[in-house]
C-alpha cells in the first residue's frame, strides 16, 4: 500500500474531466460494481484522501465512513444533497462545489423551459411532425409570457439570473427565500403558497435536501391553481411529485417545465403521457462551456486543496 494521498473518482465524470485527474492527479475510479467495490475498499480505502463526484452520485454515509482519511469531497456541480454533509461537518471533511460558472447556462434552460411550456414550442414541433398542420388542423392559443408574472423560489445566484432575464422580457417578478434579499427590485412574498398565490409560473431554484423536501407541496399546487404552471431547475425532492402528476391530469395545474425528477432517470409514466408537461433530462448545467467551466473550477479546487488545504469554493 502506498502512502501517497490518493483522488478517488466515485462516478462517471465529464471525460475530460476523469482523463486529468487520471494524468495530473494519478486517481484511481471507484468500482461501480458492489463485490468489486468492497473488494477495492478492503485493500484501499485508508489511502483515499479527496473524493471527486457529481450530484448524480455523491459521497453518501456509508462510502464516507468506509474512507478513513478522506479530506475532501469536490463536487462537479452546486448541489450537495446527495453528500453526507453531516458527517463531513462532524469529521472535518471539506466540501467543495462549483458555483457560478453554472449559472447562466442553468437560468437560460430555465426560461427557455418556460417559454417552451407556456408557448407549446415543444408541443408545436410534435403537431408539425406529425402532419397535422400540412393536414389543415389548427395548432391551439398558448399562454403569453411577457407581462405575467413569474415566482421565484429561492432568489440566489440562479434564481436572481432567471428573474432579471424574465424581467427583461417584461414579467412581473415576485420571490421566496426564508430571508428577503437586499437591494433587489422584487417584491418579497412570507411564504411558498403566498408566493404561488400571486404568480402565473412558479420557478424552483433552492437547493435539495432534507430542510426543502417537498417544499412544493399540494397546497403551493393549489395556491398556484388550474391557470398556473411550475418550472422545476431544482432538484425533484423540492416537489411532491405525486400531488403534481395529480394536478397535471385532472387540469388543476396548466402545466409545467421539469429539468429534475423524485427518481431520476425515472419519470412516471403519466408524465409522459400529458402533452401540458415539457421534460428535460437533466440537463440545465449540459452546454460545452459550463461543463470545461465546472471541470475547470473543480481540478482549481483539487490543486489548491493538495497544495494548501484548502478550496476556493466550500460548501458553507
Ligand atoms: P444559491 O445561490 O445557494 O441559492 C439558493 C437559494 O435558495 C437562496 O436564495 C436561498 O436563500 C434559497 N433557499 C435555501 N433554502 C431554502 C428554503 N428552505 N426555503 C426557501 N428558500 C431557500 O444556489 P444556486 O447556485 O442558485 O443553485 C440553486 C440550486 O439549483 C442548487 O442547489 C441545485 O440544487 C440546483 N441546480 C440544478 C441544476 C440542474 O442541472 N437542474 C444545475 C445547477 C443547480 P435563503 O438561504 O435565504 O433561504
Ligand atoms: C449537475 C446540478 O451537477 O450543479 C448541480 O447541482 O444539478 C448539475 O449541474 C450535473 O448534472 C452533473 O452532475
Amino acid at each position: 500500500m502506498s502512502d501517497i494521498p490518493l483522488v478517488l473518482q466515485v462516478g462517471a465524470l465529464l471525460p475530460t474531466l476523469a482523463d486529468s485527474l487520471r494524468t495530473e492527479f494519478h486517481a484511481e475510479r471507484l468500482p461501480d460494481e458492489p463485490v468489486e467495490r468492497a473488494a477495492w475498499l478492503a485493500g484501499n480505502a485508508g489511502r483515499v484522501a479527496v473524493a471527486v463526484t457529481t450530484y448524480n452520485t455523491g459521497v453518501g454515509p456509508d462510502l464516507m465512513a468506509a474512507l478513513p482519511n478522506l479530506r475532501a469531497v469536490l463536487i462537479f456541480g452546486v448541489g450537495y444533497d446527495s453528500t453526507d454533509t453531516a458527517q463531513a461537518r462532524e469529521r472535518g471533511i471539506t466540501i467543495a462545489t462549483t458555483p457560478g460558472v453554472l449559472t447562466d447556462a442553468v437560468a437560460d434552460l430555465a426560461v427557455g423551459l418556460l417559454i417552451d411550456t407556456l408557448r407549446g414550442v415543444s408541443r408545436a414541433d410534435r403537431f408539425v411532425r406529425a402532419g397535422r398542420w400540412a393536414a389543415g388542423e389548427t395548432f391551439p392559443l398558448t399562454r403569453e409570457v411577457s407581462g405575467s408574472t413569474v415566482g421565484i423560489l429561492g432568489l440566489g445566484r440562479i434564481g436572481r439570473a432567471i428573474a432579471d432575464r424574465l424581467a427583461g422580457f417584461g414579467c412581473a417578478i415576485a420571490y421566496h427565500s426564508r430571508t428577503a434579499v437586499d437591494g433587489v427590485p422584487y417584491p418579497y412574498a412570507a411564504t411558498p403558497v403566498e408566493l404561488a398565490a400571486a404568480s402565473d409560473v412558479l420557478v424552483v431554484v433552492v437547493p435539495g435536501g432534507p430542510a426543502t423536501e417537498k417544499l412544493v407541496d399540494d397546497d403551493v399546487l393549489a395556491a398556484l391553481g388550474p391557470e398556473g404552471y411550475l418550472v422545476n431547475v431544482a432538484r425533484g425532492s423540492v416537489v411532491d411529485q405525486e400531488a403534481l402528476v395529480r394536478r397535471l391530469a385532472s387540469g388543476e395545474l396548466a402545466g409545467a417545465g421539469l429539468d429534475v425528477f423524485a427518481d431520476e432517470p425515472h419519470v412516471p409514466a403519466e408524465l409522459l403521457a400529458l402533452d401540458t408537461v415539457v421534460l428535460q433530462p437533466h440537463v440545465a448545467s449540459a452546454t460545452e462551456q459550463t461543463r470545461q467551466a465546472m471541470a475547470d473550477l473543480l481540478l482549481e479546487n483539487l490543486r489548491t486543496f493538495l497544495a494548501t488545504g484548502t478550496v476556493l469554493t466550500p460548501v458553507p
